[in-house]
Formats: C-alpha cells, structure tokens, sequence
C-alpha cells in the first residue's frame, strides 16, 4: 500500500498535500472547500491585526507559465482565522490546520502572536515573513537582524507551534547565514518558498496588474527550480527538528516528488489550484501514488531528502 502520509512536529497528516497561502483561503468558504477535498490539511490567508482590502485590482494574473500577483494581503483580519481553525479544532476527526499569520510592523505581529498564545487554538502557526507586495514594506526575511530579533522575541513568549514562510534565497552564503538564524530557535517547520518577488509581466507594451506600475510575485513554473533549491538547501542545513514544507511550482505529481525527494515533508499548491480547483489535489495525489507505486517506495520517507547527486570523477 502506498501512503503520502505525514508529519510536521507532532501533527500528522493523510496526506502531505494542500494548499498554499493566498490560494482558496481567503474565506471559511473557500477553505472548507479545501478541507472537504483530498488535501491533507489547509493554509489559511495571512491574517494581520485588522482586515484589509489589499491593492487596487487587477491584481492576479495568470501566464502561460505560471502567475503575477500583487494582491496586497486583502485578508479578513487575523481574528477571523483563528476563530475558525479554533472551531474546526473543536470537531471530532477534524484534519489540522495552519493559521498564517504577520503584523504589518513587529508590534502587531506580537500583538497577534500574543493573542494566538492566549487563545484555545493548539494547532500550528506559520508566520509569514515574505509578502512582497505591501508597498513600503519590505519582505522581513531577507533582512537578516530584524528576521533574528522578531523570532527572538517571539519565542519569549510563544510556545505554541510556529513554523515560517521564507522568500526564495539565491546565494549559498545566504542559505546558510539564514540557517545559522532560524537553528537557534524552536521552529517547528520553514516553508520554501513564497512567490519571486517583485517580476514584471507584459501584454504588448503593458503591464497585466495595477499595483506598483506592474510589479508582482511570479509563482507556477517559473519558480519550480528555485524553490526546490531552497527546500534542498534548508533540507541539508537546518536540524532535523525543523520540518520543510515546500511550495512552488507543483502542478503534477512528478513536481510534488521532486519537492520532497529535496527534503519536503508536506507539498503546498499554489498557481496550479488557482487554475484548476480543489480536484487538483485528487489528480497529483493519484499521480504522486503511481511515481512512488512504480518506484518501489510505500511512503514519503522511503525517498524523503534522498537527491542522488553525480559523482565527482
Ligand atoms: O497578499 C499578497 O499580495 C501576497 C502575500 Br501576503 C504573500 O505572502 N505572497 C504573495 O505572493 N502575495
């Protein structure tokens, strides 16, 4: 029997697929279409302190390749999301969920983290320290002493699950100055990775979407390289305590293979459920079953982070 079963810290899942933040998850609609789907678990939308429109539309379009985005964090405020992942919680059998979250400054990041601490929600946080599409606000991860110092002072006083979203690296030497960072904390998972930020698409002599004059996060086939770099590079520096969740390209089942071959324990859709619905996760899961059925492995750990390299001769 094959299984694409799996854990993060000590939540399991049925299956390692789900979506990813932004995609299907904006309301409890949306979502439990999601959770009423063969996805092991849902990411809801990044919730921050009060509700937010986000940027001004057209905001999202999709490419022959994959996607452009500058929706802004239009999301119902953090207080919606956990309310209901609290409630889902509650219902026997319930699958596990992740509620993302981010402060539009550190303050409101602790002023929701501290919330969720006092709250009856058990399940797993990710933090979201990779919007690129907030103008004015940089993404937090590629500033390395503010990365440090928020989950410094985070884990004073949060001692629930939290993992992180991480914008894609390109560099070794920052592979592992933000390994050497997060190894310092009790994380539960980092996911690679959230969109390119800041592509440009055109049609003609034009940009596709409104916001800062066309500037977006490019997500779909494009990034499939990078992000599995990143999950493959966190894979062989972070301490095995640390899950990597991996996002990024994946419209097949050959994809979520070769996310978790690199080190991915759980497999996050994003471009490709926009376009195709929550059937998608019937398909890459039958598909997925049939590359492992083929291969001889019954479960995801069989070839988990096992990346044959060429030799040096
Ligand atoms: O809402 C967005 O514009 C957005 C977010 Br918060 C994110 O993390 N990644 C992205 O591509 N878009």
């Amino acid at each position: 029997m094959v299984s694409t079963a799996t854990q993060i810290a000590t939540f399991t899942f049925d299956n390692c697929l789900m979506n990813a933040a932004g995609v299907y998850c904006m309301t409890k609609e949306e979502l439990l279409a999601i959770d009423a789907s063969l996805a092991g678990s849902f990411v809801t939308k990044t919730g921050t302190l009060e509700a937010r429109s986000g940027n001004p539309e057209p905001r999202y379009k999709a490419t022959k390749l994959g996607s452009i985005n500058s929706m802004g964090l239009p999301n119902h405020g953090f207080a919606y999301y956990l309310d209901f992942v609290t409630e889902l919680q509650q219902k026997p059998n319930s699958k596990q969920h992740f509620l993302s979250l981010v402060g539009l400054s550190p303050e409101d990041t602790h002023t929701i983290l501290k919330t969720v601490q006092q709250s009856d929600y058990q399940g797993l946080v990710e933090l979201n320290l990779s919007c690129p599409n907030v103008p004015g606000k940089p993404q937090i991860a590629y500033d390395f002493e503010a990365t440090d110092l928020i989950l410094k002072e985070i884990f004073q006083y949060y001692t629930k699950p939290l993992g992180i979203k991480l914008p894609p690296y390109f560099d070794m030497v920052h592979f592992d100055q933000a390994a050497a960072i997060f190894n310092q904390y009790p994380l539960s998972f980092v996911n690679c990775v959230n969109s390119i930020g800041n592509g440009l698409v055109l049609d003609d002599e034009q940009v596709v979407i409104k916001p800062k004059n066309g500037f977006g996060g490019i997500g779909g086939a494009y990034i499939k390289p990078t992000a599995l770099a990143n999950v493959h590079a966190f894979y062989q520096r972070l301490k095995p305590s640390i899950a990597i969740i991996g996002t990024g390209g994946v419209a097949s089942g050959r994809d979520a293979f070769e996310h978790i071959l690199c080190g991915a324990s759980m497999v996050q859709i994003g471009t490709a459920l926009q376009q195709e619905g929550p059937e998608i996760f019937q398909r890459i899961t039958t598909e997925l079953k049939a590359i492992m059925s083929e291969k001889g492995y019954e479960t995801l750990a069989d070839f988990r982070g096992k990346l044959h390299y060429l030799s040096c001769g």
